[in-house]
C-alpha cells in the first residue's frame, strides 16, 4: 500500500495524533554485539537469499542476508536496461498483454514454491499490481521465464499467494471491476450492479512450473486484499482479507471505511477444484496474454488465451465464508499449524485470531449471523480464538518464528510486535524507522519458520541515512529475534518500495544455480556457433548479422551495404564457455537500449538507421583487458 493513503484513513478515523509518529531514540538502540552478527567476510558466503519486492520499481531484487548485500535485480515487470530487458526483440513478448506492450508495473508480493508446505528453492511468484499479471521467475537462472495477465481484473494486489504444494497460486482483484464480456463503459454509480470482485486460482505445472487461468471465482464488488492459504488441515481452504464490503465506488477513505468490521472470506479451493471438474461453471469470453520463455531457443512468445471458466460463488453454498474482522482488513496470514488465522485491520486496535477448527464447527452448526450478498457471515465469536489486546496502532502483516510466536508489524505506531500464538500475550516490542509495512522471518510463512532473523520493510527513511535530495530510499531493517528480546542489527536501502518478501536457506538454491547455457544445445533460429558461421543476409528491407563475441571481438567488425530505413537485426551469440563472461552490444543512436548476452546465449537487438553515416559499435560489458577493442563500425548508405 502506499503510505498517503493509509495516512488518509488513519487521519479520518481520529487517529490523526498518531499519525506517523517517531519512535523515541531513534538510532540508539542497536544491539552491542550487532557487528558481529551481520558481518560477512570477504569471500563468505551469505545464509540467505532474501528476495524483496521492488514496488513501483517493477523488479525483484536479491540480497543477502544478514549481510544485506545486494546480489542482483531480476528484471520482471519493467524494462531494464542494464540487462535488455524489454529491450532485447527476445524478450520484448514478456512485456506484451490484451493492451499491447505495458513496460511496468507494481510488483508488490513475492511467494516461493513450496512443497509440502516448505519453501523448494524453484521458483519465485510476484504480482503486478498495476495492468494484473503475475509472473515466474526460474531460480536456476534467475530470470522471469513466464508472465501471465489476469482478466476480469483491476488491481492485482491479493496476490501471488500459493498453496502447500504449489498446485496453485491465487490472485484476487483489488478493483472490482465488470467482467471483461460486459462493456466497461457504464455509469459508475451503477458500481452495485456491474462491478464484480474476482479470485483467479492460477494453476502450476509441477515439473516445468507453467501457469494458467484455471478457473476464476466471481461475487460482489468487495475489494480483496491480502490471502494466505491453509497448511497442514486447512490446507485446502484459502483466507483472503476483503474491505469496501460498503462497495463504495468514491471517496474510499471514508465510504470503504464506514463499517465497524469487513470480512475474511474464507474459500474451500478443494470445493472449487471438484466443481470444475465436474464441468461446473460458466465459460465467458476474456482476452489475456501468456508470456512463456522457451528454454530450448531462450525467446520468449507471447499467446492470446480468450476464454476462462468462472464460478458464481453465490450459486454453489458452501464454496465461501464470510468471517467479521475489524476494520479495513489488510493483511491475513495462517500460522504454520494451519490453526490459526491471523487478520490485521489498518484502523483495529487489536489482532483478532480466528480458529480453524471453530470455523469448521460454525460452519457445521450455522452459527451464522445473516448473510452478505448472499454469502453466509459466521458469527464473530464463533470462529475467533481470542483478540491480541493493545498490541500498538495500525497491525498490518504477520509472520511466526519456530517457537509459536508471531511477529506482526504496525504501520502508525511504527513497531514490530511480537505476541505468542497459544495465549495472545504481547512479549516484546521494537520501534522500526519509519512506518513498517511487511515483515519477513525466512520461511516465516511456511510451516517451517525459522527463528533467527526478522526484516522489517519500511515505508519512510528520514534520517536514517545520508540526504539525497527530497526523495530517500526506502529501507530495510534486520533484527535478531533468536533471544527473548527482538535486536536491531542492520539498516541498509532497497530498490523501489519494498511490500513483501521472502527468503531461504542458500543451500536450498546455490547448488542448482546454472553457471553459462551449452552452446551446442543452442537452438536460436539466428545463432552462429562459431565465428566462421557469421554472416550478414538480407531479406527484403530486413537484414540480419548472425554475429558472434568472443574475447575481444565481435565477427563481423566491418558490416556495408545497410541502407537508411533497413530493419537491422544483430543476432549477437557469445561463444564464451565460461561462467561470468557475459559481453554487452550497443550501437550509436539505437532505440532499443543494448543488450547483455550470457555465455552460450544468442539475443537480438533490433536497430532502424534513419540517417545515412558512420556508426560505431561495441561491447557494454568489461570483458578482458582488450574490452576496450571489442568493438566494430557499421556503414549506413543513403535509401
Ligand atoms: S501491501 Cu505494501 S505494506 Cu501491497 Cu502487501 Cu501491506
Ligand atoms: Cu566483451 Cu567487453
Amino acid at each position: 500500500m502506499k503510505t498517503k493513503y493509509v495516512h488518509g484513513m488513519v487521519a479520518l478515523a481520529l487517529l490523526a495524533g498518531l499519525n506517523g509518529c517517531k519512535p523515541k531514540n531513534a538510532g540508539s538502540v542497536v544491539s552491542g554485539d550487532a557487528a558481529a552478527k551481520v558481518y560477512v567476510a570477504p569471500g563468505k558466503y551469505d545464509e540467505y537469499y532474501n528476495f524483496v519486492s521492488g514496488g513501483f520499481s517493477g523488479q525483484l531484487s536479491v540480497y543477502g542476508l544478514p549481510s544485506g548485500r545486494l546480489l542482483r535485480v531480476i528484471p520482471v515487470f519493467s524494462v531494464d536496461p542494464e540487462k535488455g530487458w524489454g529491450y532485447s526483440e527476445e524478450t520484448k513478448p514478456m512485456l506484451n498483454t490484451s493492451h499491447g506492450q505495458v513496460p511496468w508495473d507494481d510488483l508488490h508480493h513475492v511467494s516461493m514454491s513450496q512443497t509440502n508446505g516448505e519453501i523448494d528453492g524453484r521458483w519465485v511468484f510476484v504480482n503486478g499490481n498495476n495492468t494484473p499479471r503475475v509472473a515466474r521467475v526460474d531460480l536456476k537462472t534467475f530470470r522471469t521465464a513466464e508472465i501471465l495477465e489476469l482478466p476480469n481484473s483491476g488491481g492485482n494486489h491479493s496476490s501471488p499467494f500459493i498453496t502447500e504444494n504449489s498446485e496453485y497460486i491465487v490472485a484476487g482483484t483489488r478493483f472490482s471491476v465488470p467482467p471483461d464480456d460486459k462493456s466497461g463503459d457504464v455509469p459508475i454509480n451503477t458500481y452495485k450492479e456491474n462491478f464484480k470482485g474476482t479470485i483467479s486460482f492460477i494453476s502450476v505445472d509441477k515439473d516445468k512450473g507453467n501457469m494458467d487461468v484455471a478457473f476464476q471465482l466471481q461475487g460482489p464488488g468487495v475489494n480483496f486484499d491480502l490471502s494466505h492459504a491453509g497448511k497442514g488441515k486447512s490446507a485446502g481452504w484459502f483466507f483472503f482479507s476483503t474491505y469496501n464490503t460498503e462497495q463504495a465506488n468514491t471517496l474510499l477513505e471514508v465510504n470503504a471505511s464506514k463499517r465497524d468490521k469487513d470480512f475474511i472470506m474464507a474459500v474451500n479451493w478443494k470445493m472449487a477444484e471438484k466443481l470444475i471438474k465436474e464441468g461446473k461453471g460458466r465459460k465467458q469470453a476474456v482476452k489475456y496474454a501468456s508470456n512463456r520463455f522457451d528454454e530450448k531457443t531462450h525467446t520468449a512468445t507471447s499467446t492470446i488465451k480468450n476464454q476462462v471458466t468462472v464460478l458464481d460463488i453465490r450459486d454453489y453454498p458452501g464454496l465461501v465464508y464470510m468471517i467479521p474482522c475489524p476494520k479495513s482488513p489488510h493483511g491475513c496470514d495462517v500460522d504454520p499449524t494451519g490453526e490459526y488465522i491471523v487478520g490485521s485491520g489498518k484502523l483495529a486496535a487489536l489482532i483478532p485470531v480466528f480458529s480453524f477448527d471453530k470455523i469448521q464447527k460454525a460452519i457445521a452448526n450455522k452459527s451464522f449471523d445473516g448473510e452478505y450478498e448472499g454469502i453466509p457471515v459466521i458469527k464473530y465469536e464463533a470462529a475467533l480464538y481470542g483478540e491480541v489486546k493493545k498490541p500498538g496502532l495500525g497491525p498490518l502483516h504477520t509472520e511466526f518464528d519456530d517457537k509459536g510466536n508471531a511477529y506482526t508489524s504496525m504501520f502508525v505506531s511504527s513497531e514490530v510486535v511480537k505476541w505468542n500464538v497459544k495465549d495472545l500475550k504481547v512479549l516484546d516490542r521494537v520501534p522500526t524507522y519509519y512506518s513498517v509495512g511487511h515483515l519477513m522471518i525466512p520461511g516465516g510463512d511456511s510451516r517451517k519458520p525459522t527463528g533467527k532473523y526478522m526484516v522489517a520493510y519500511n515505508k519512510i527513511t528520514k534520517d536514517r541515512y545520508l540526504p539525497t535530495g527530497p526523495e530517500l530510499s526506502q529501507s530495510a531493517q534486520l533484527y535478531d529475534i533468536s533471544g527473548d528480546k527482538m535486536q536491531l542489527i542492520l539498516d541498509y536501502p532497497t530498490i523501489g518500495e519494498p511490500h513483501y518478501a521472502q527468503a531461504v536457506s542458500a543451500d536450498v538454491i546455490k547448488a542448482n544455480s546454472v553457471k553459462f547455457f551449452r552452446i551446442e544445445e543452442n537452438n536460436h533460429p539466428y545463432v552462429a556457433k562459431g565465428e566462421s558461421n557469421a554472416k550478414v543476409f538480407r531479406e527484403g528491407n530486413k537484414v540480419h548479422v548472425n554475429m558472434t563475441l568472443m574475447r575481444s571481438h565481435l565477427t563481423p567488425d566491418n558490416i556495408e551495404g545497410i541502407r537508411v530505413g533497413d530493419e537491422v537485426y544483430f543476432h549477437t551469440t557469445n561463444l564464451e564457455q565460461d561462467w561470468d563472461v557475459p559481453h554487452g552490444f550497443a550501437i550509436k543512436g539505437a532505440l532499443n537500449a543494448e543488450l547483455l548476452v550470457m555465455p552460450g546465449e544468442t539475443t537480438t537487438l533490433k536497430w532502424i538507421p534513419t540517417k545515412a553515416g558512420m556508426y560505431p559499435m561495441y561491447c557494454t560489458d568489461f570483458c578482458s583487458a582488450l574490452h576496450q577493442e571489442m568493438s566494430g563500425y557499421v556503414r549506413v548508405s543513403p535509401a
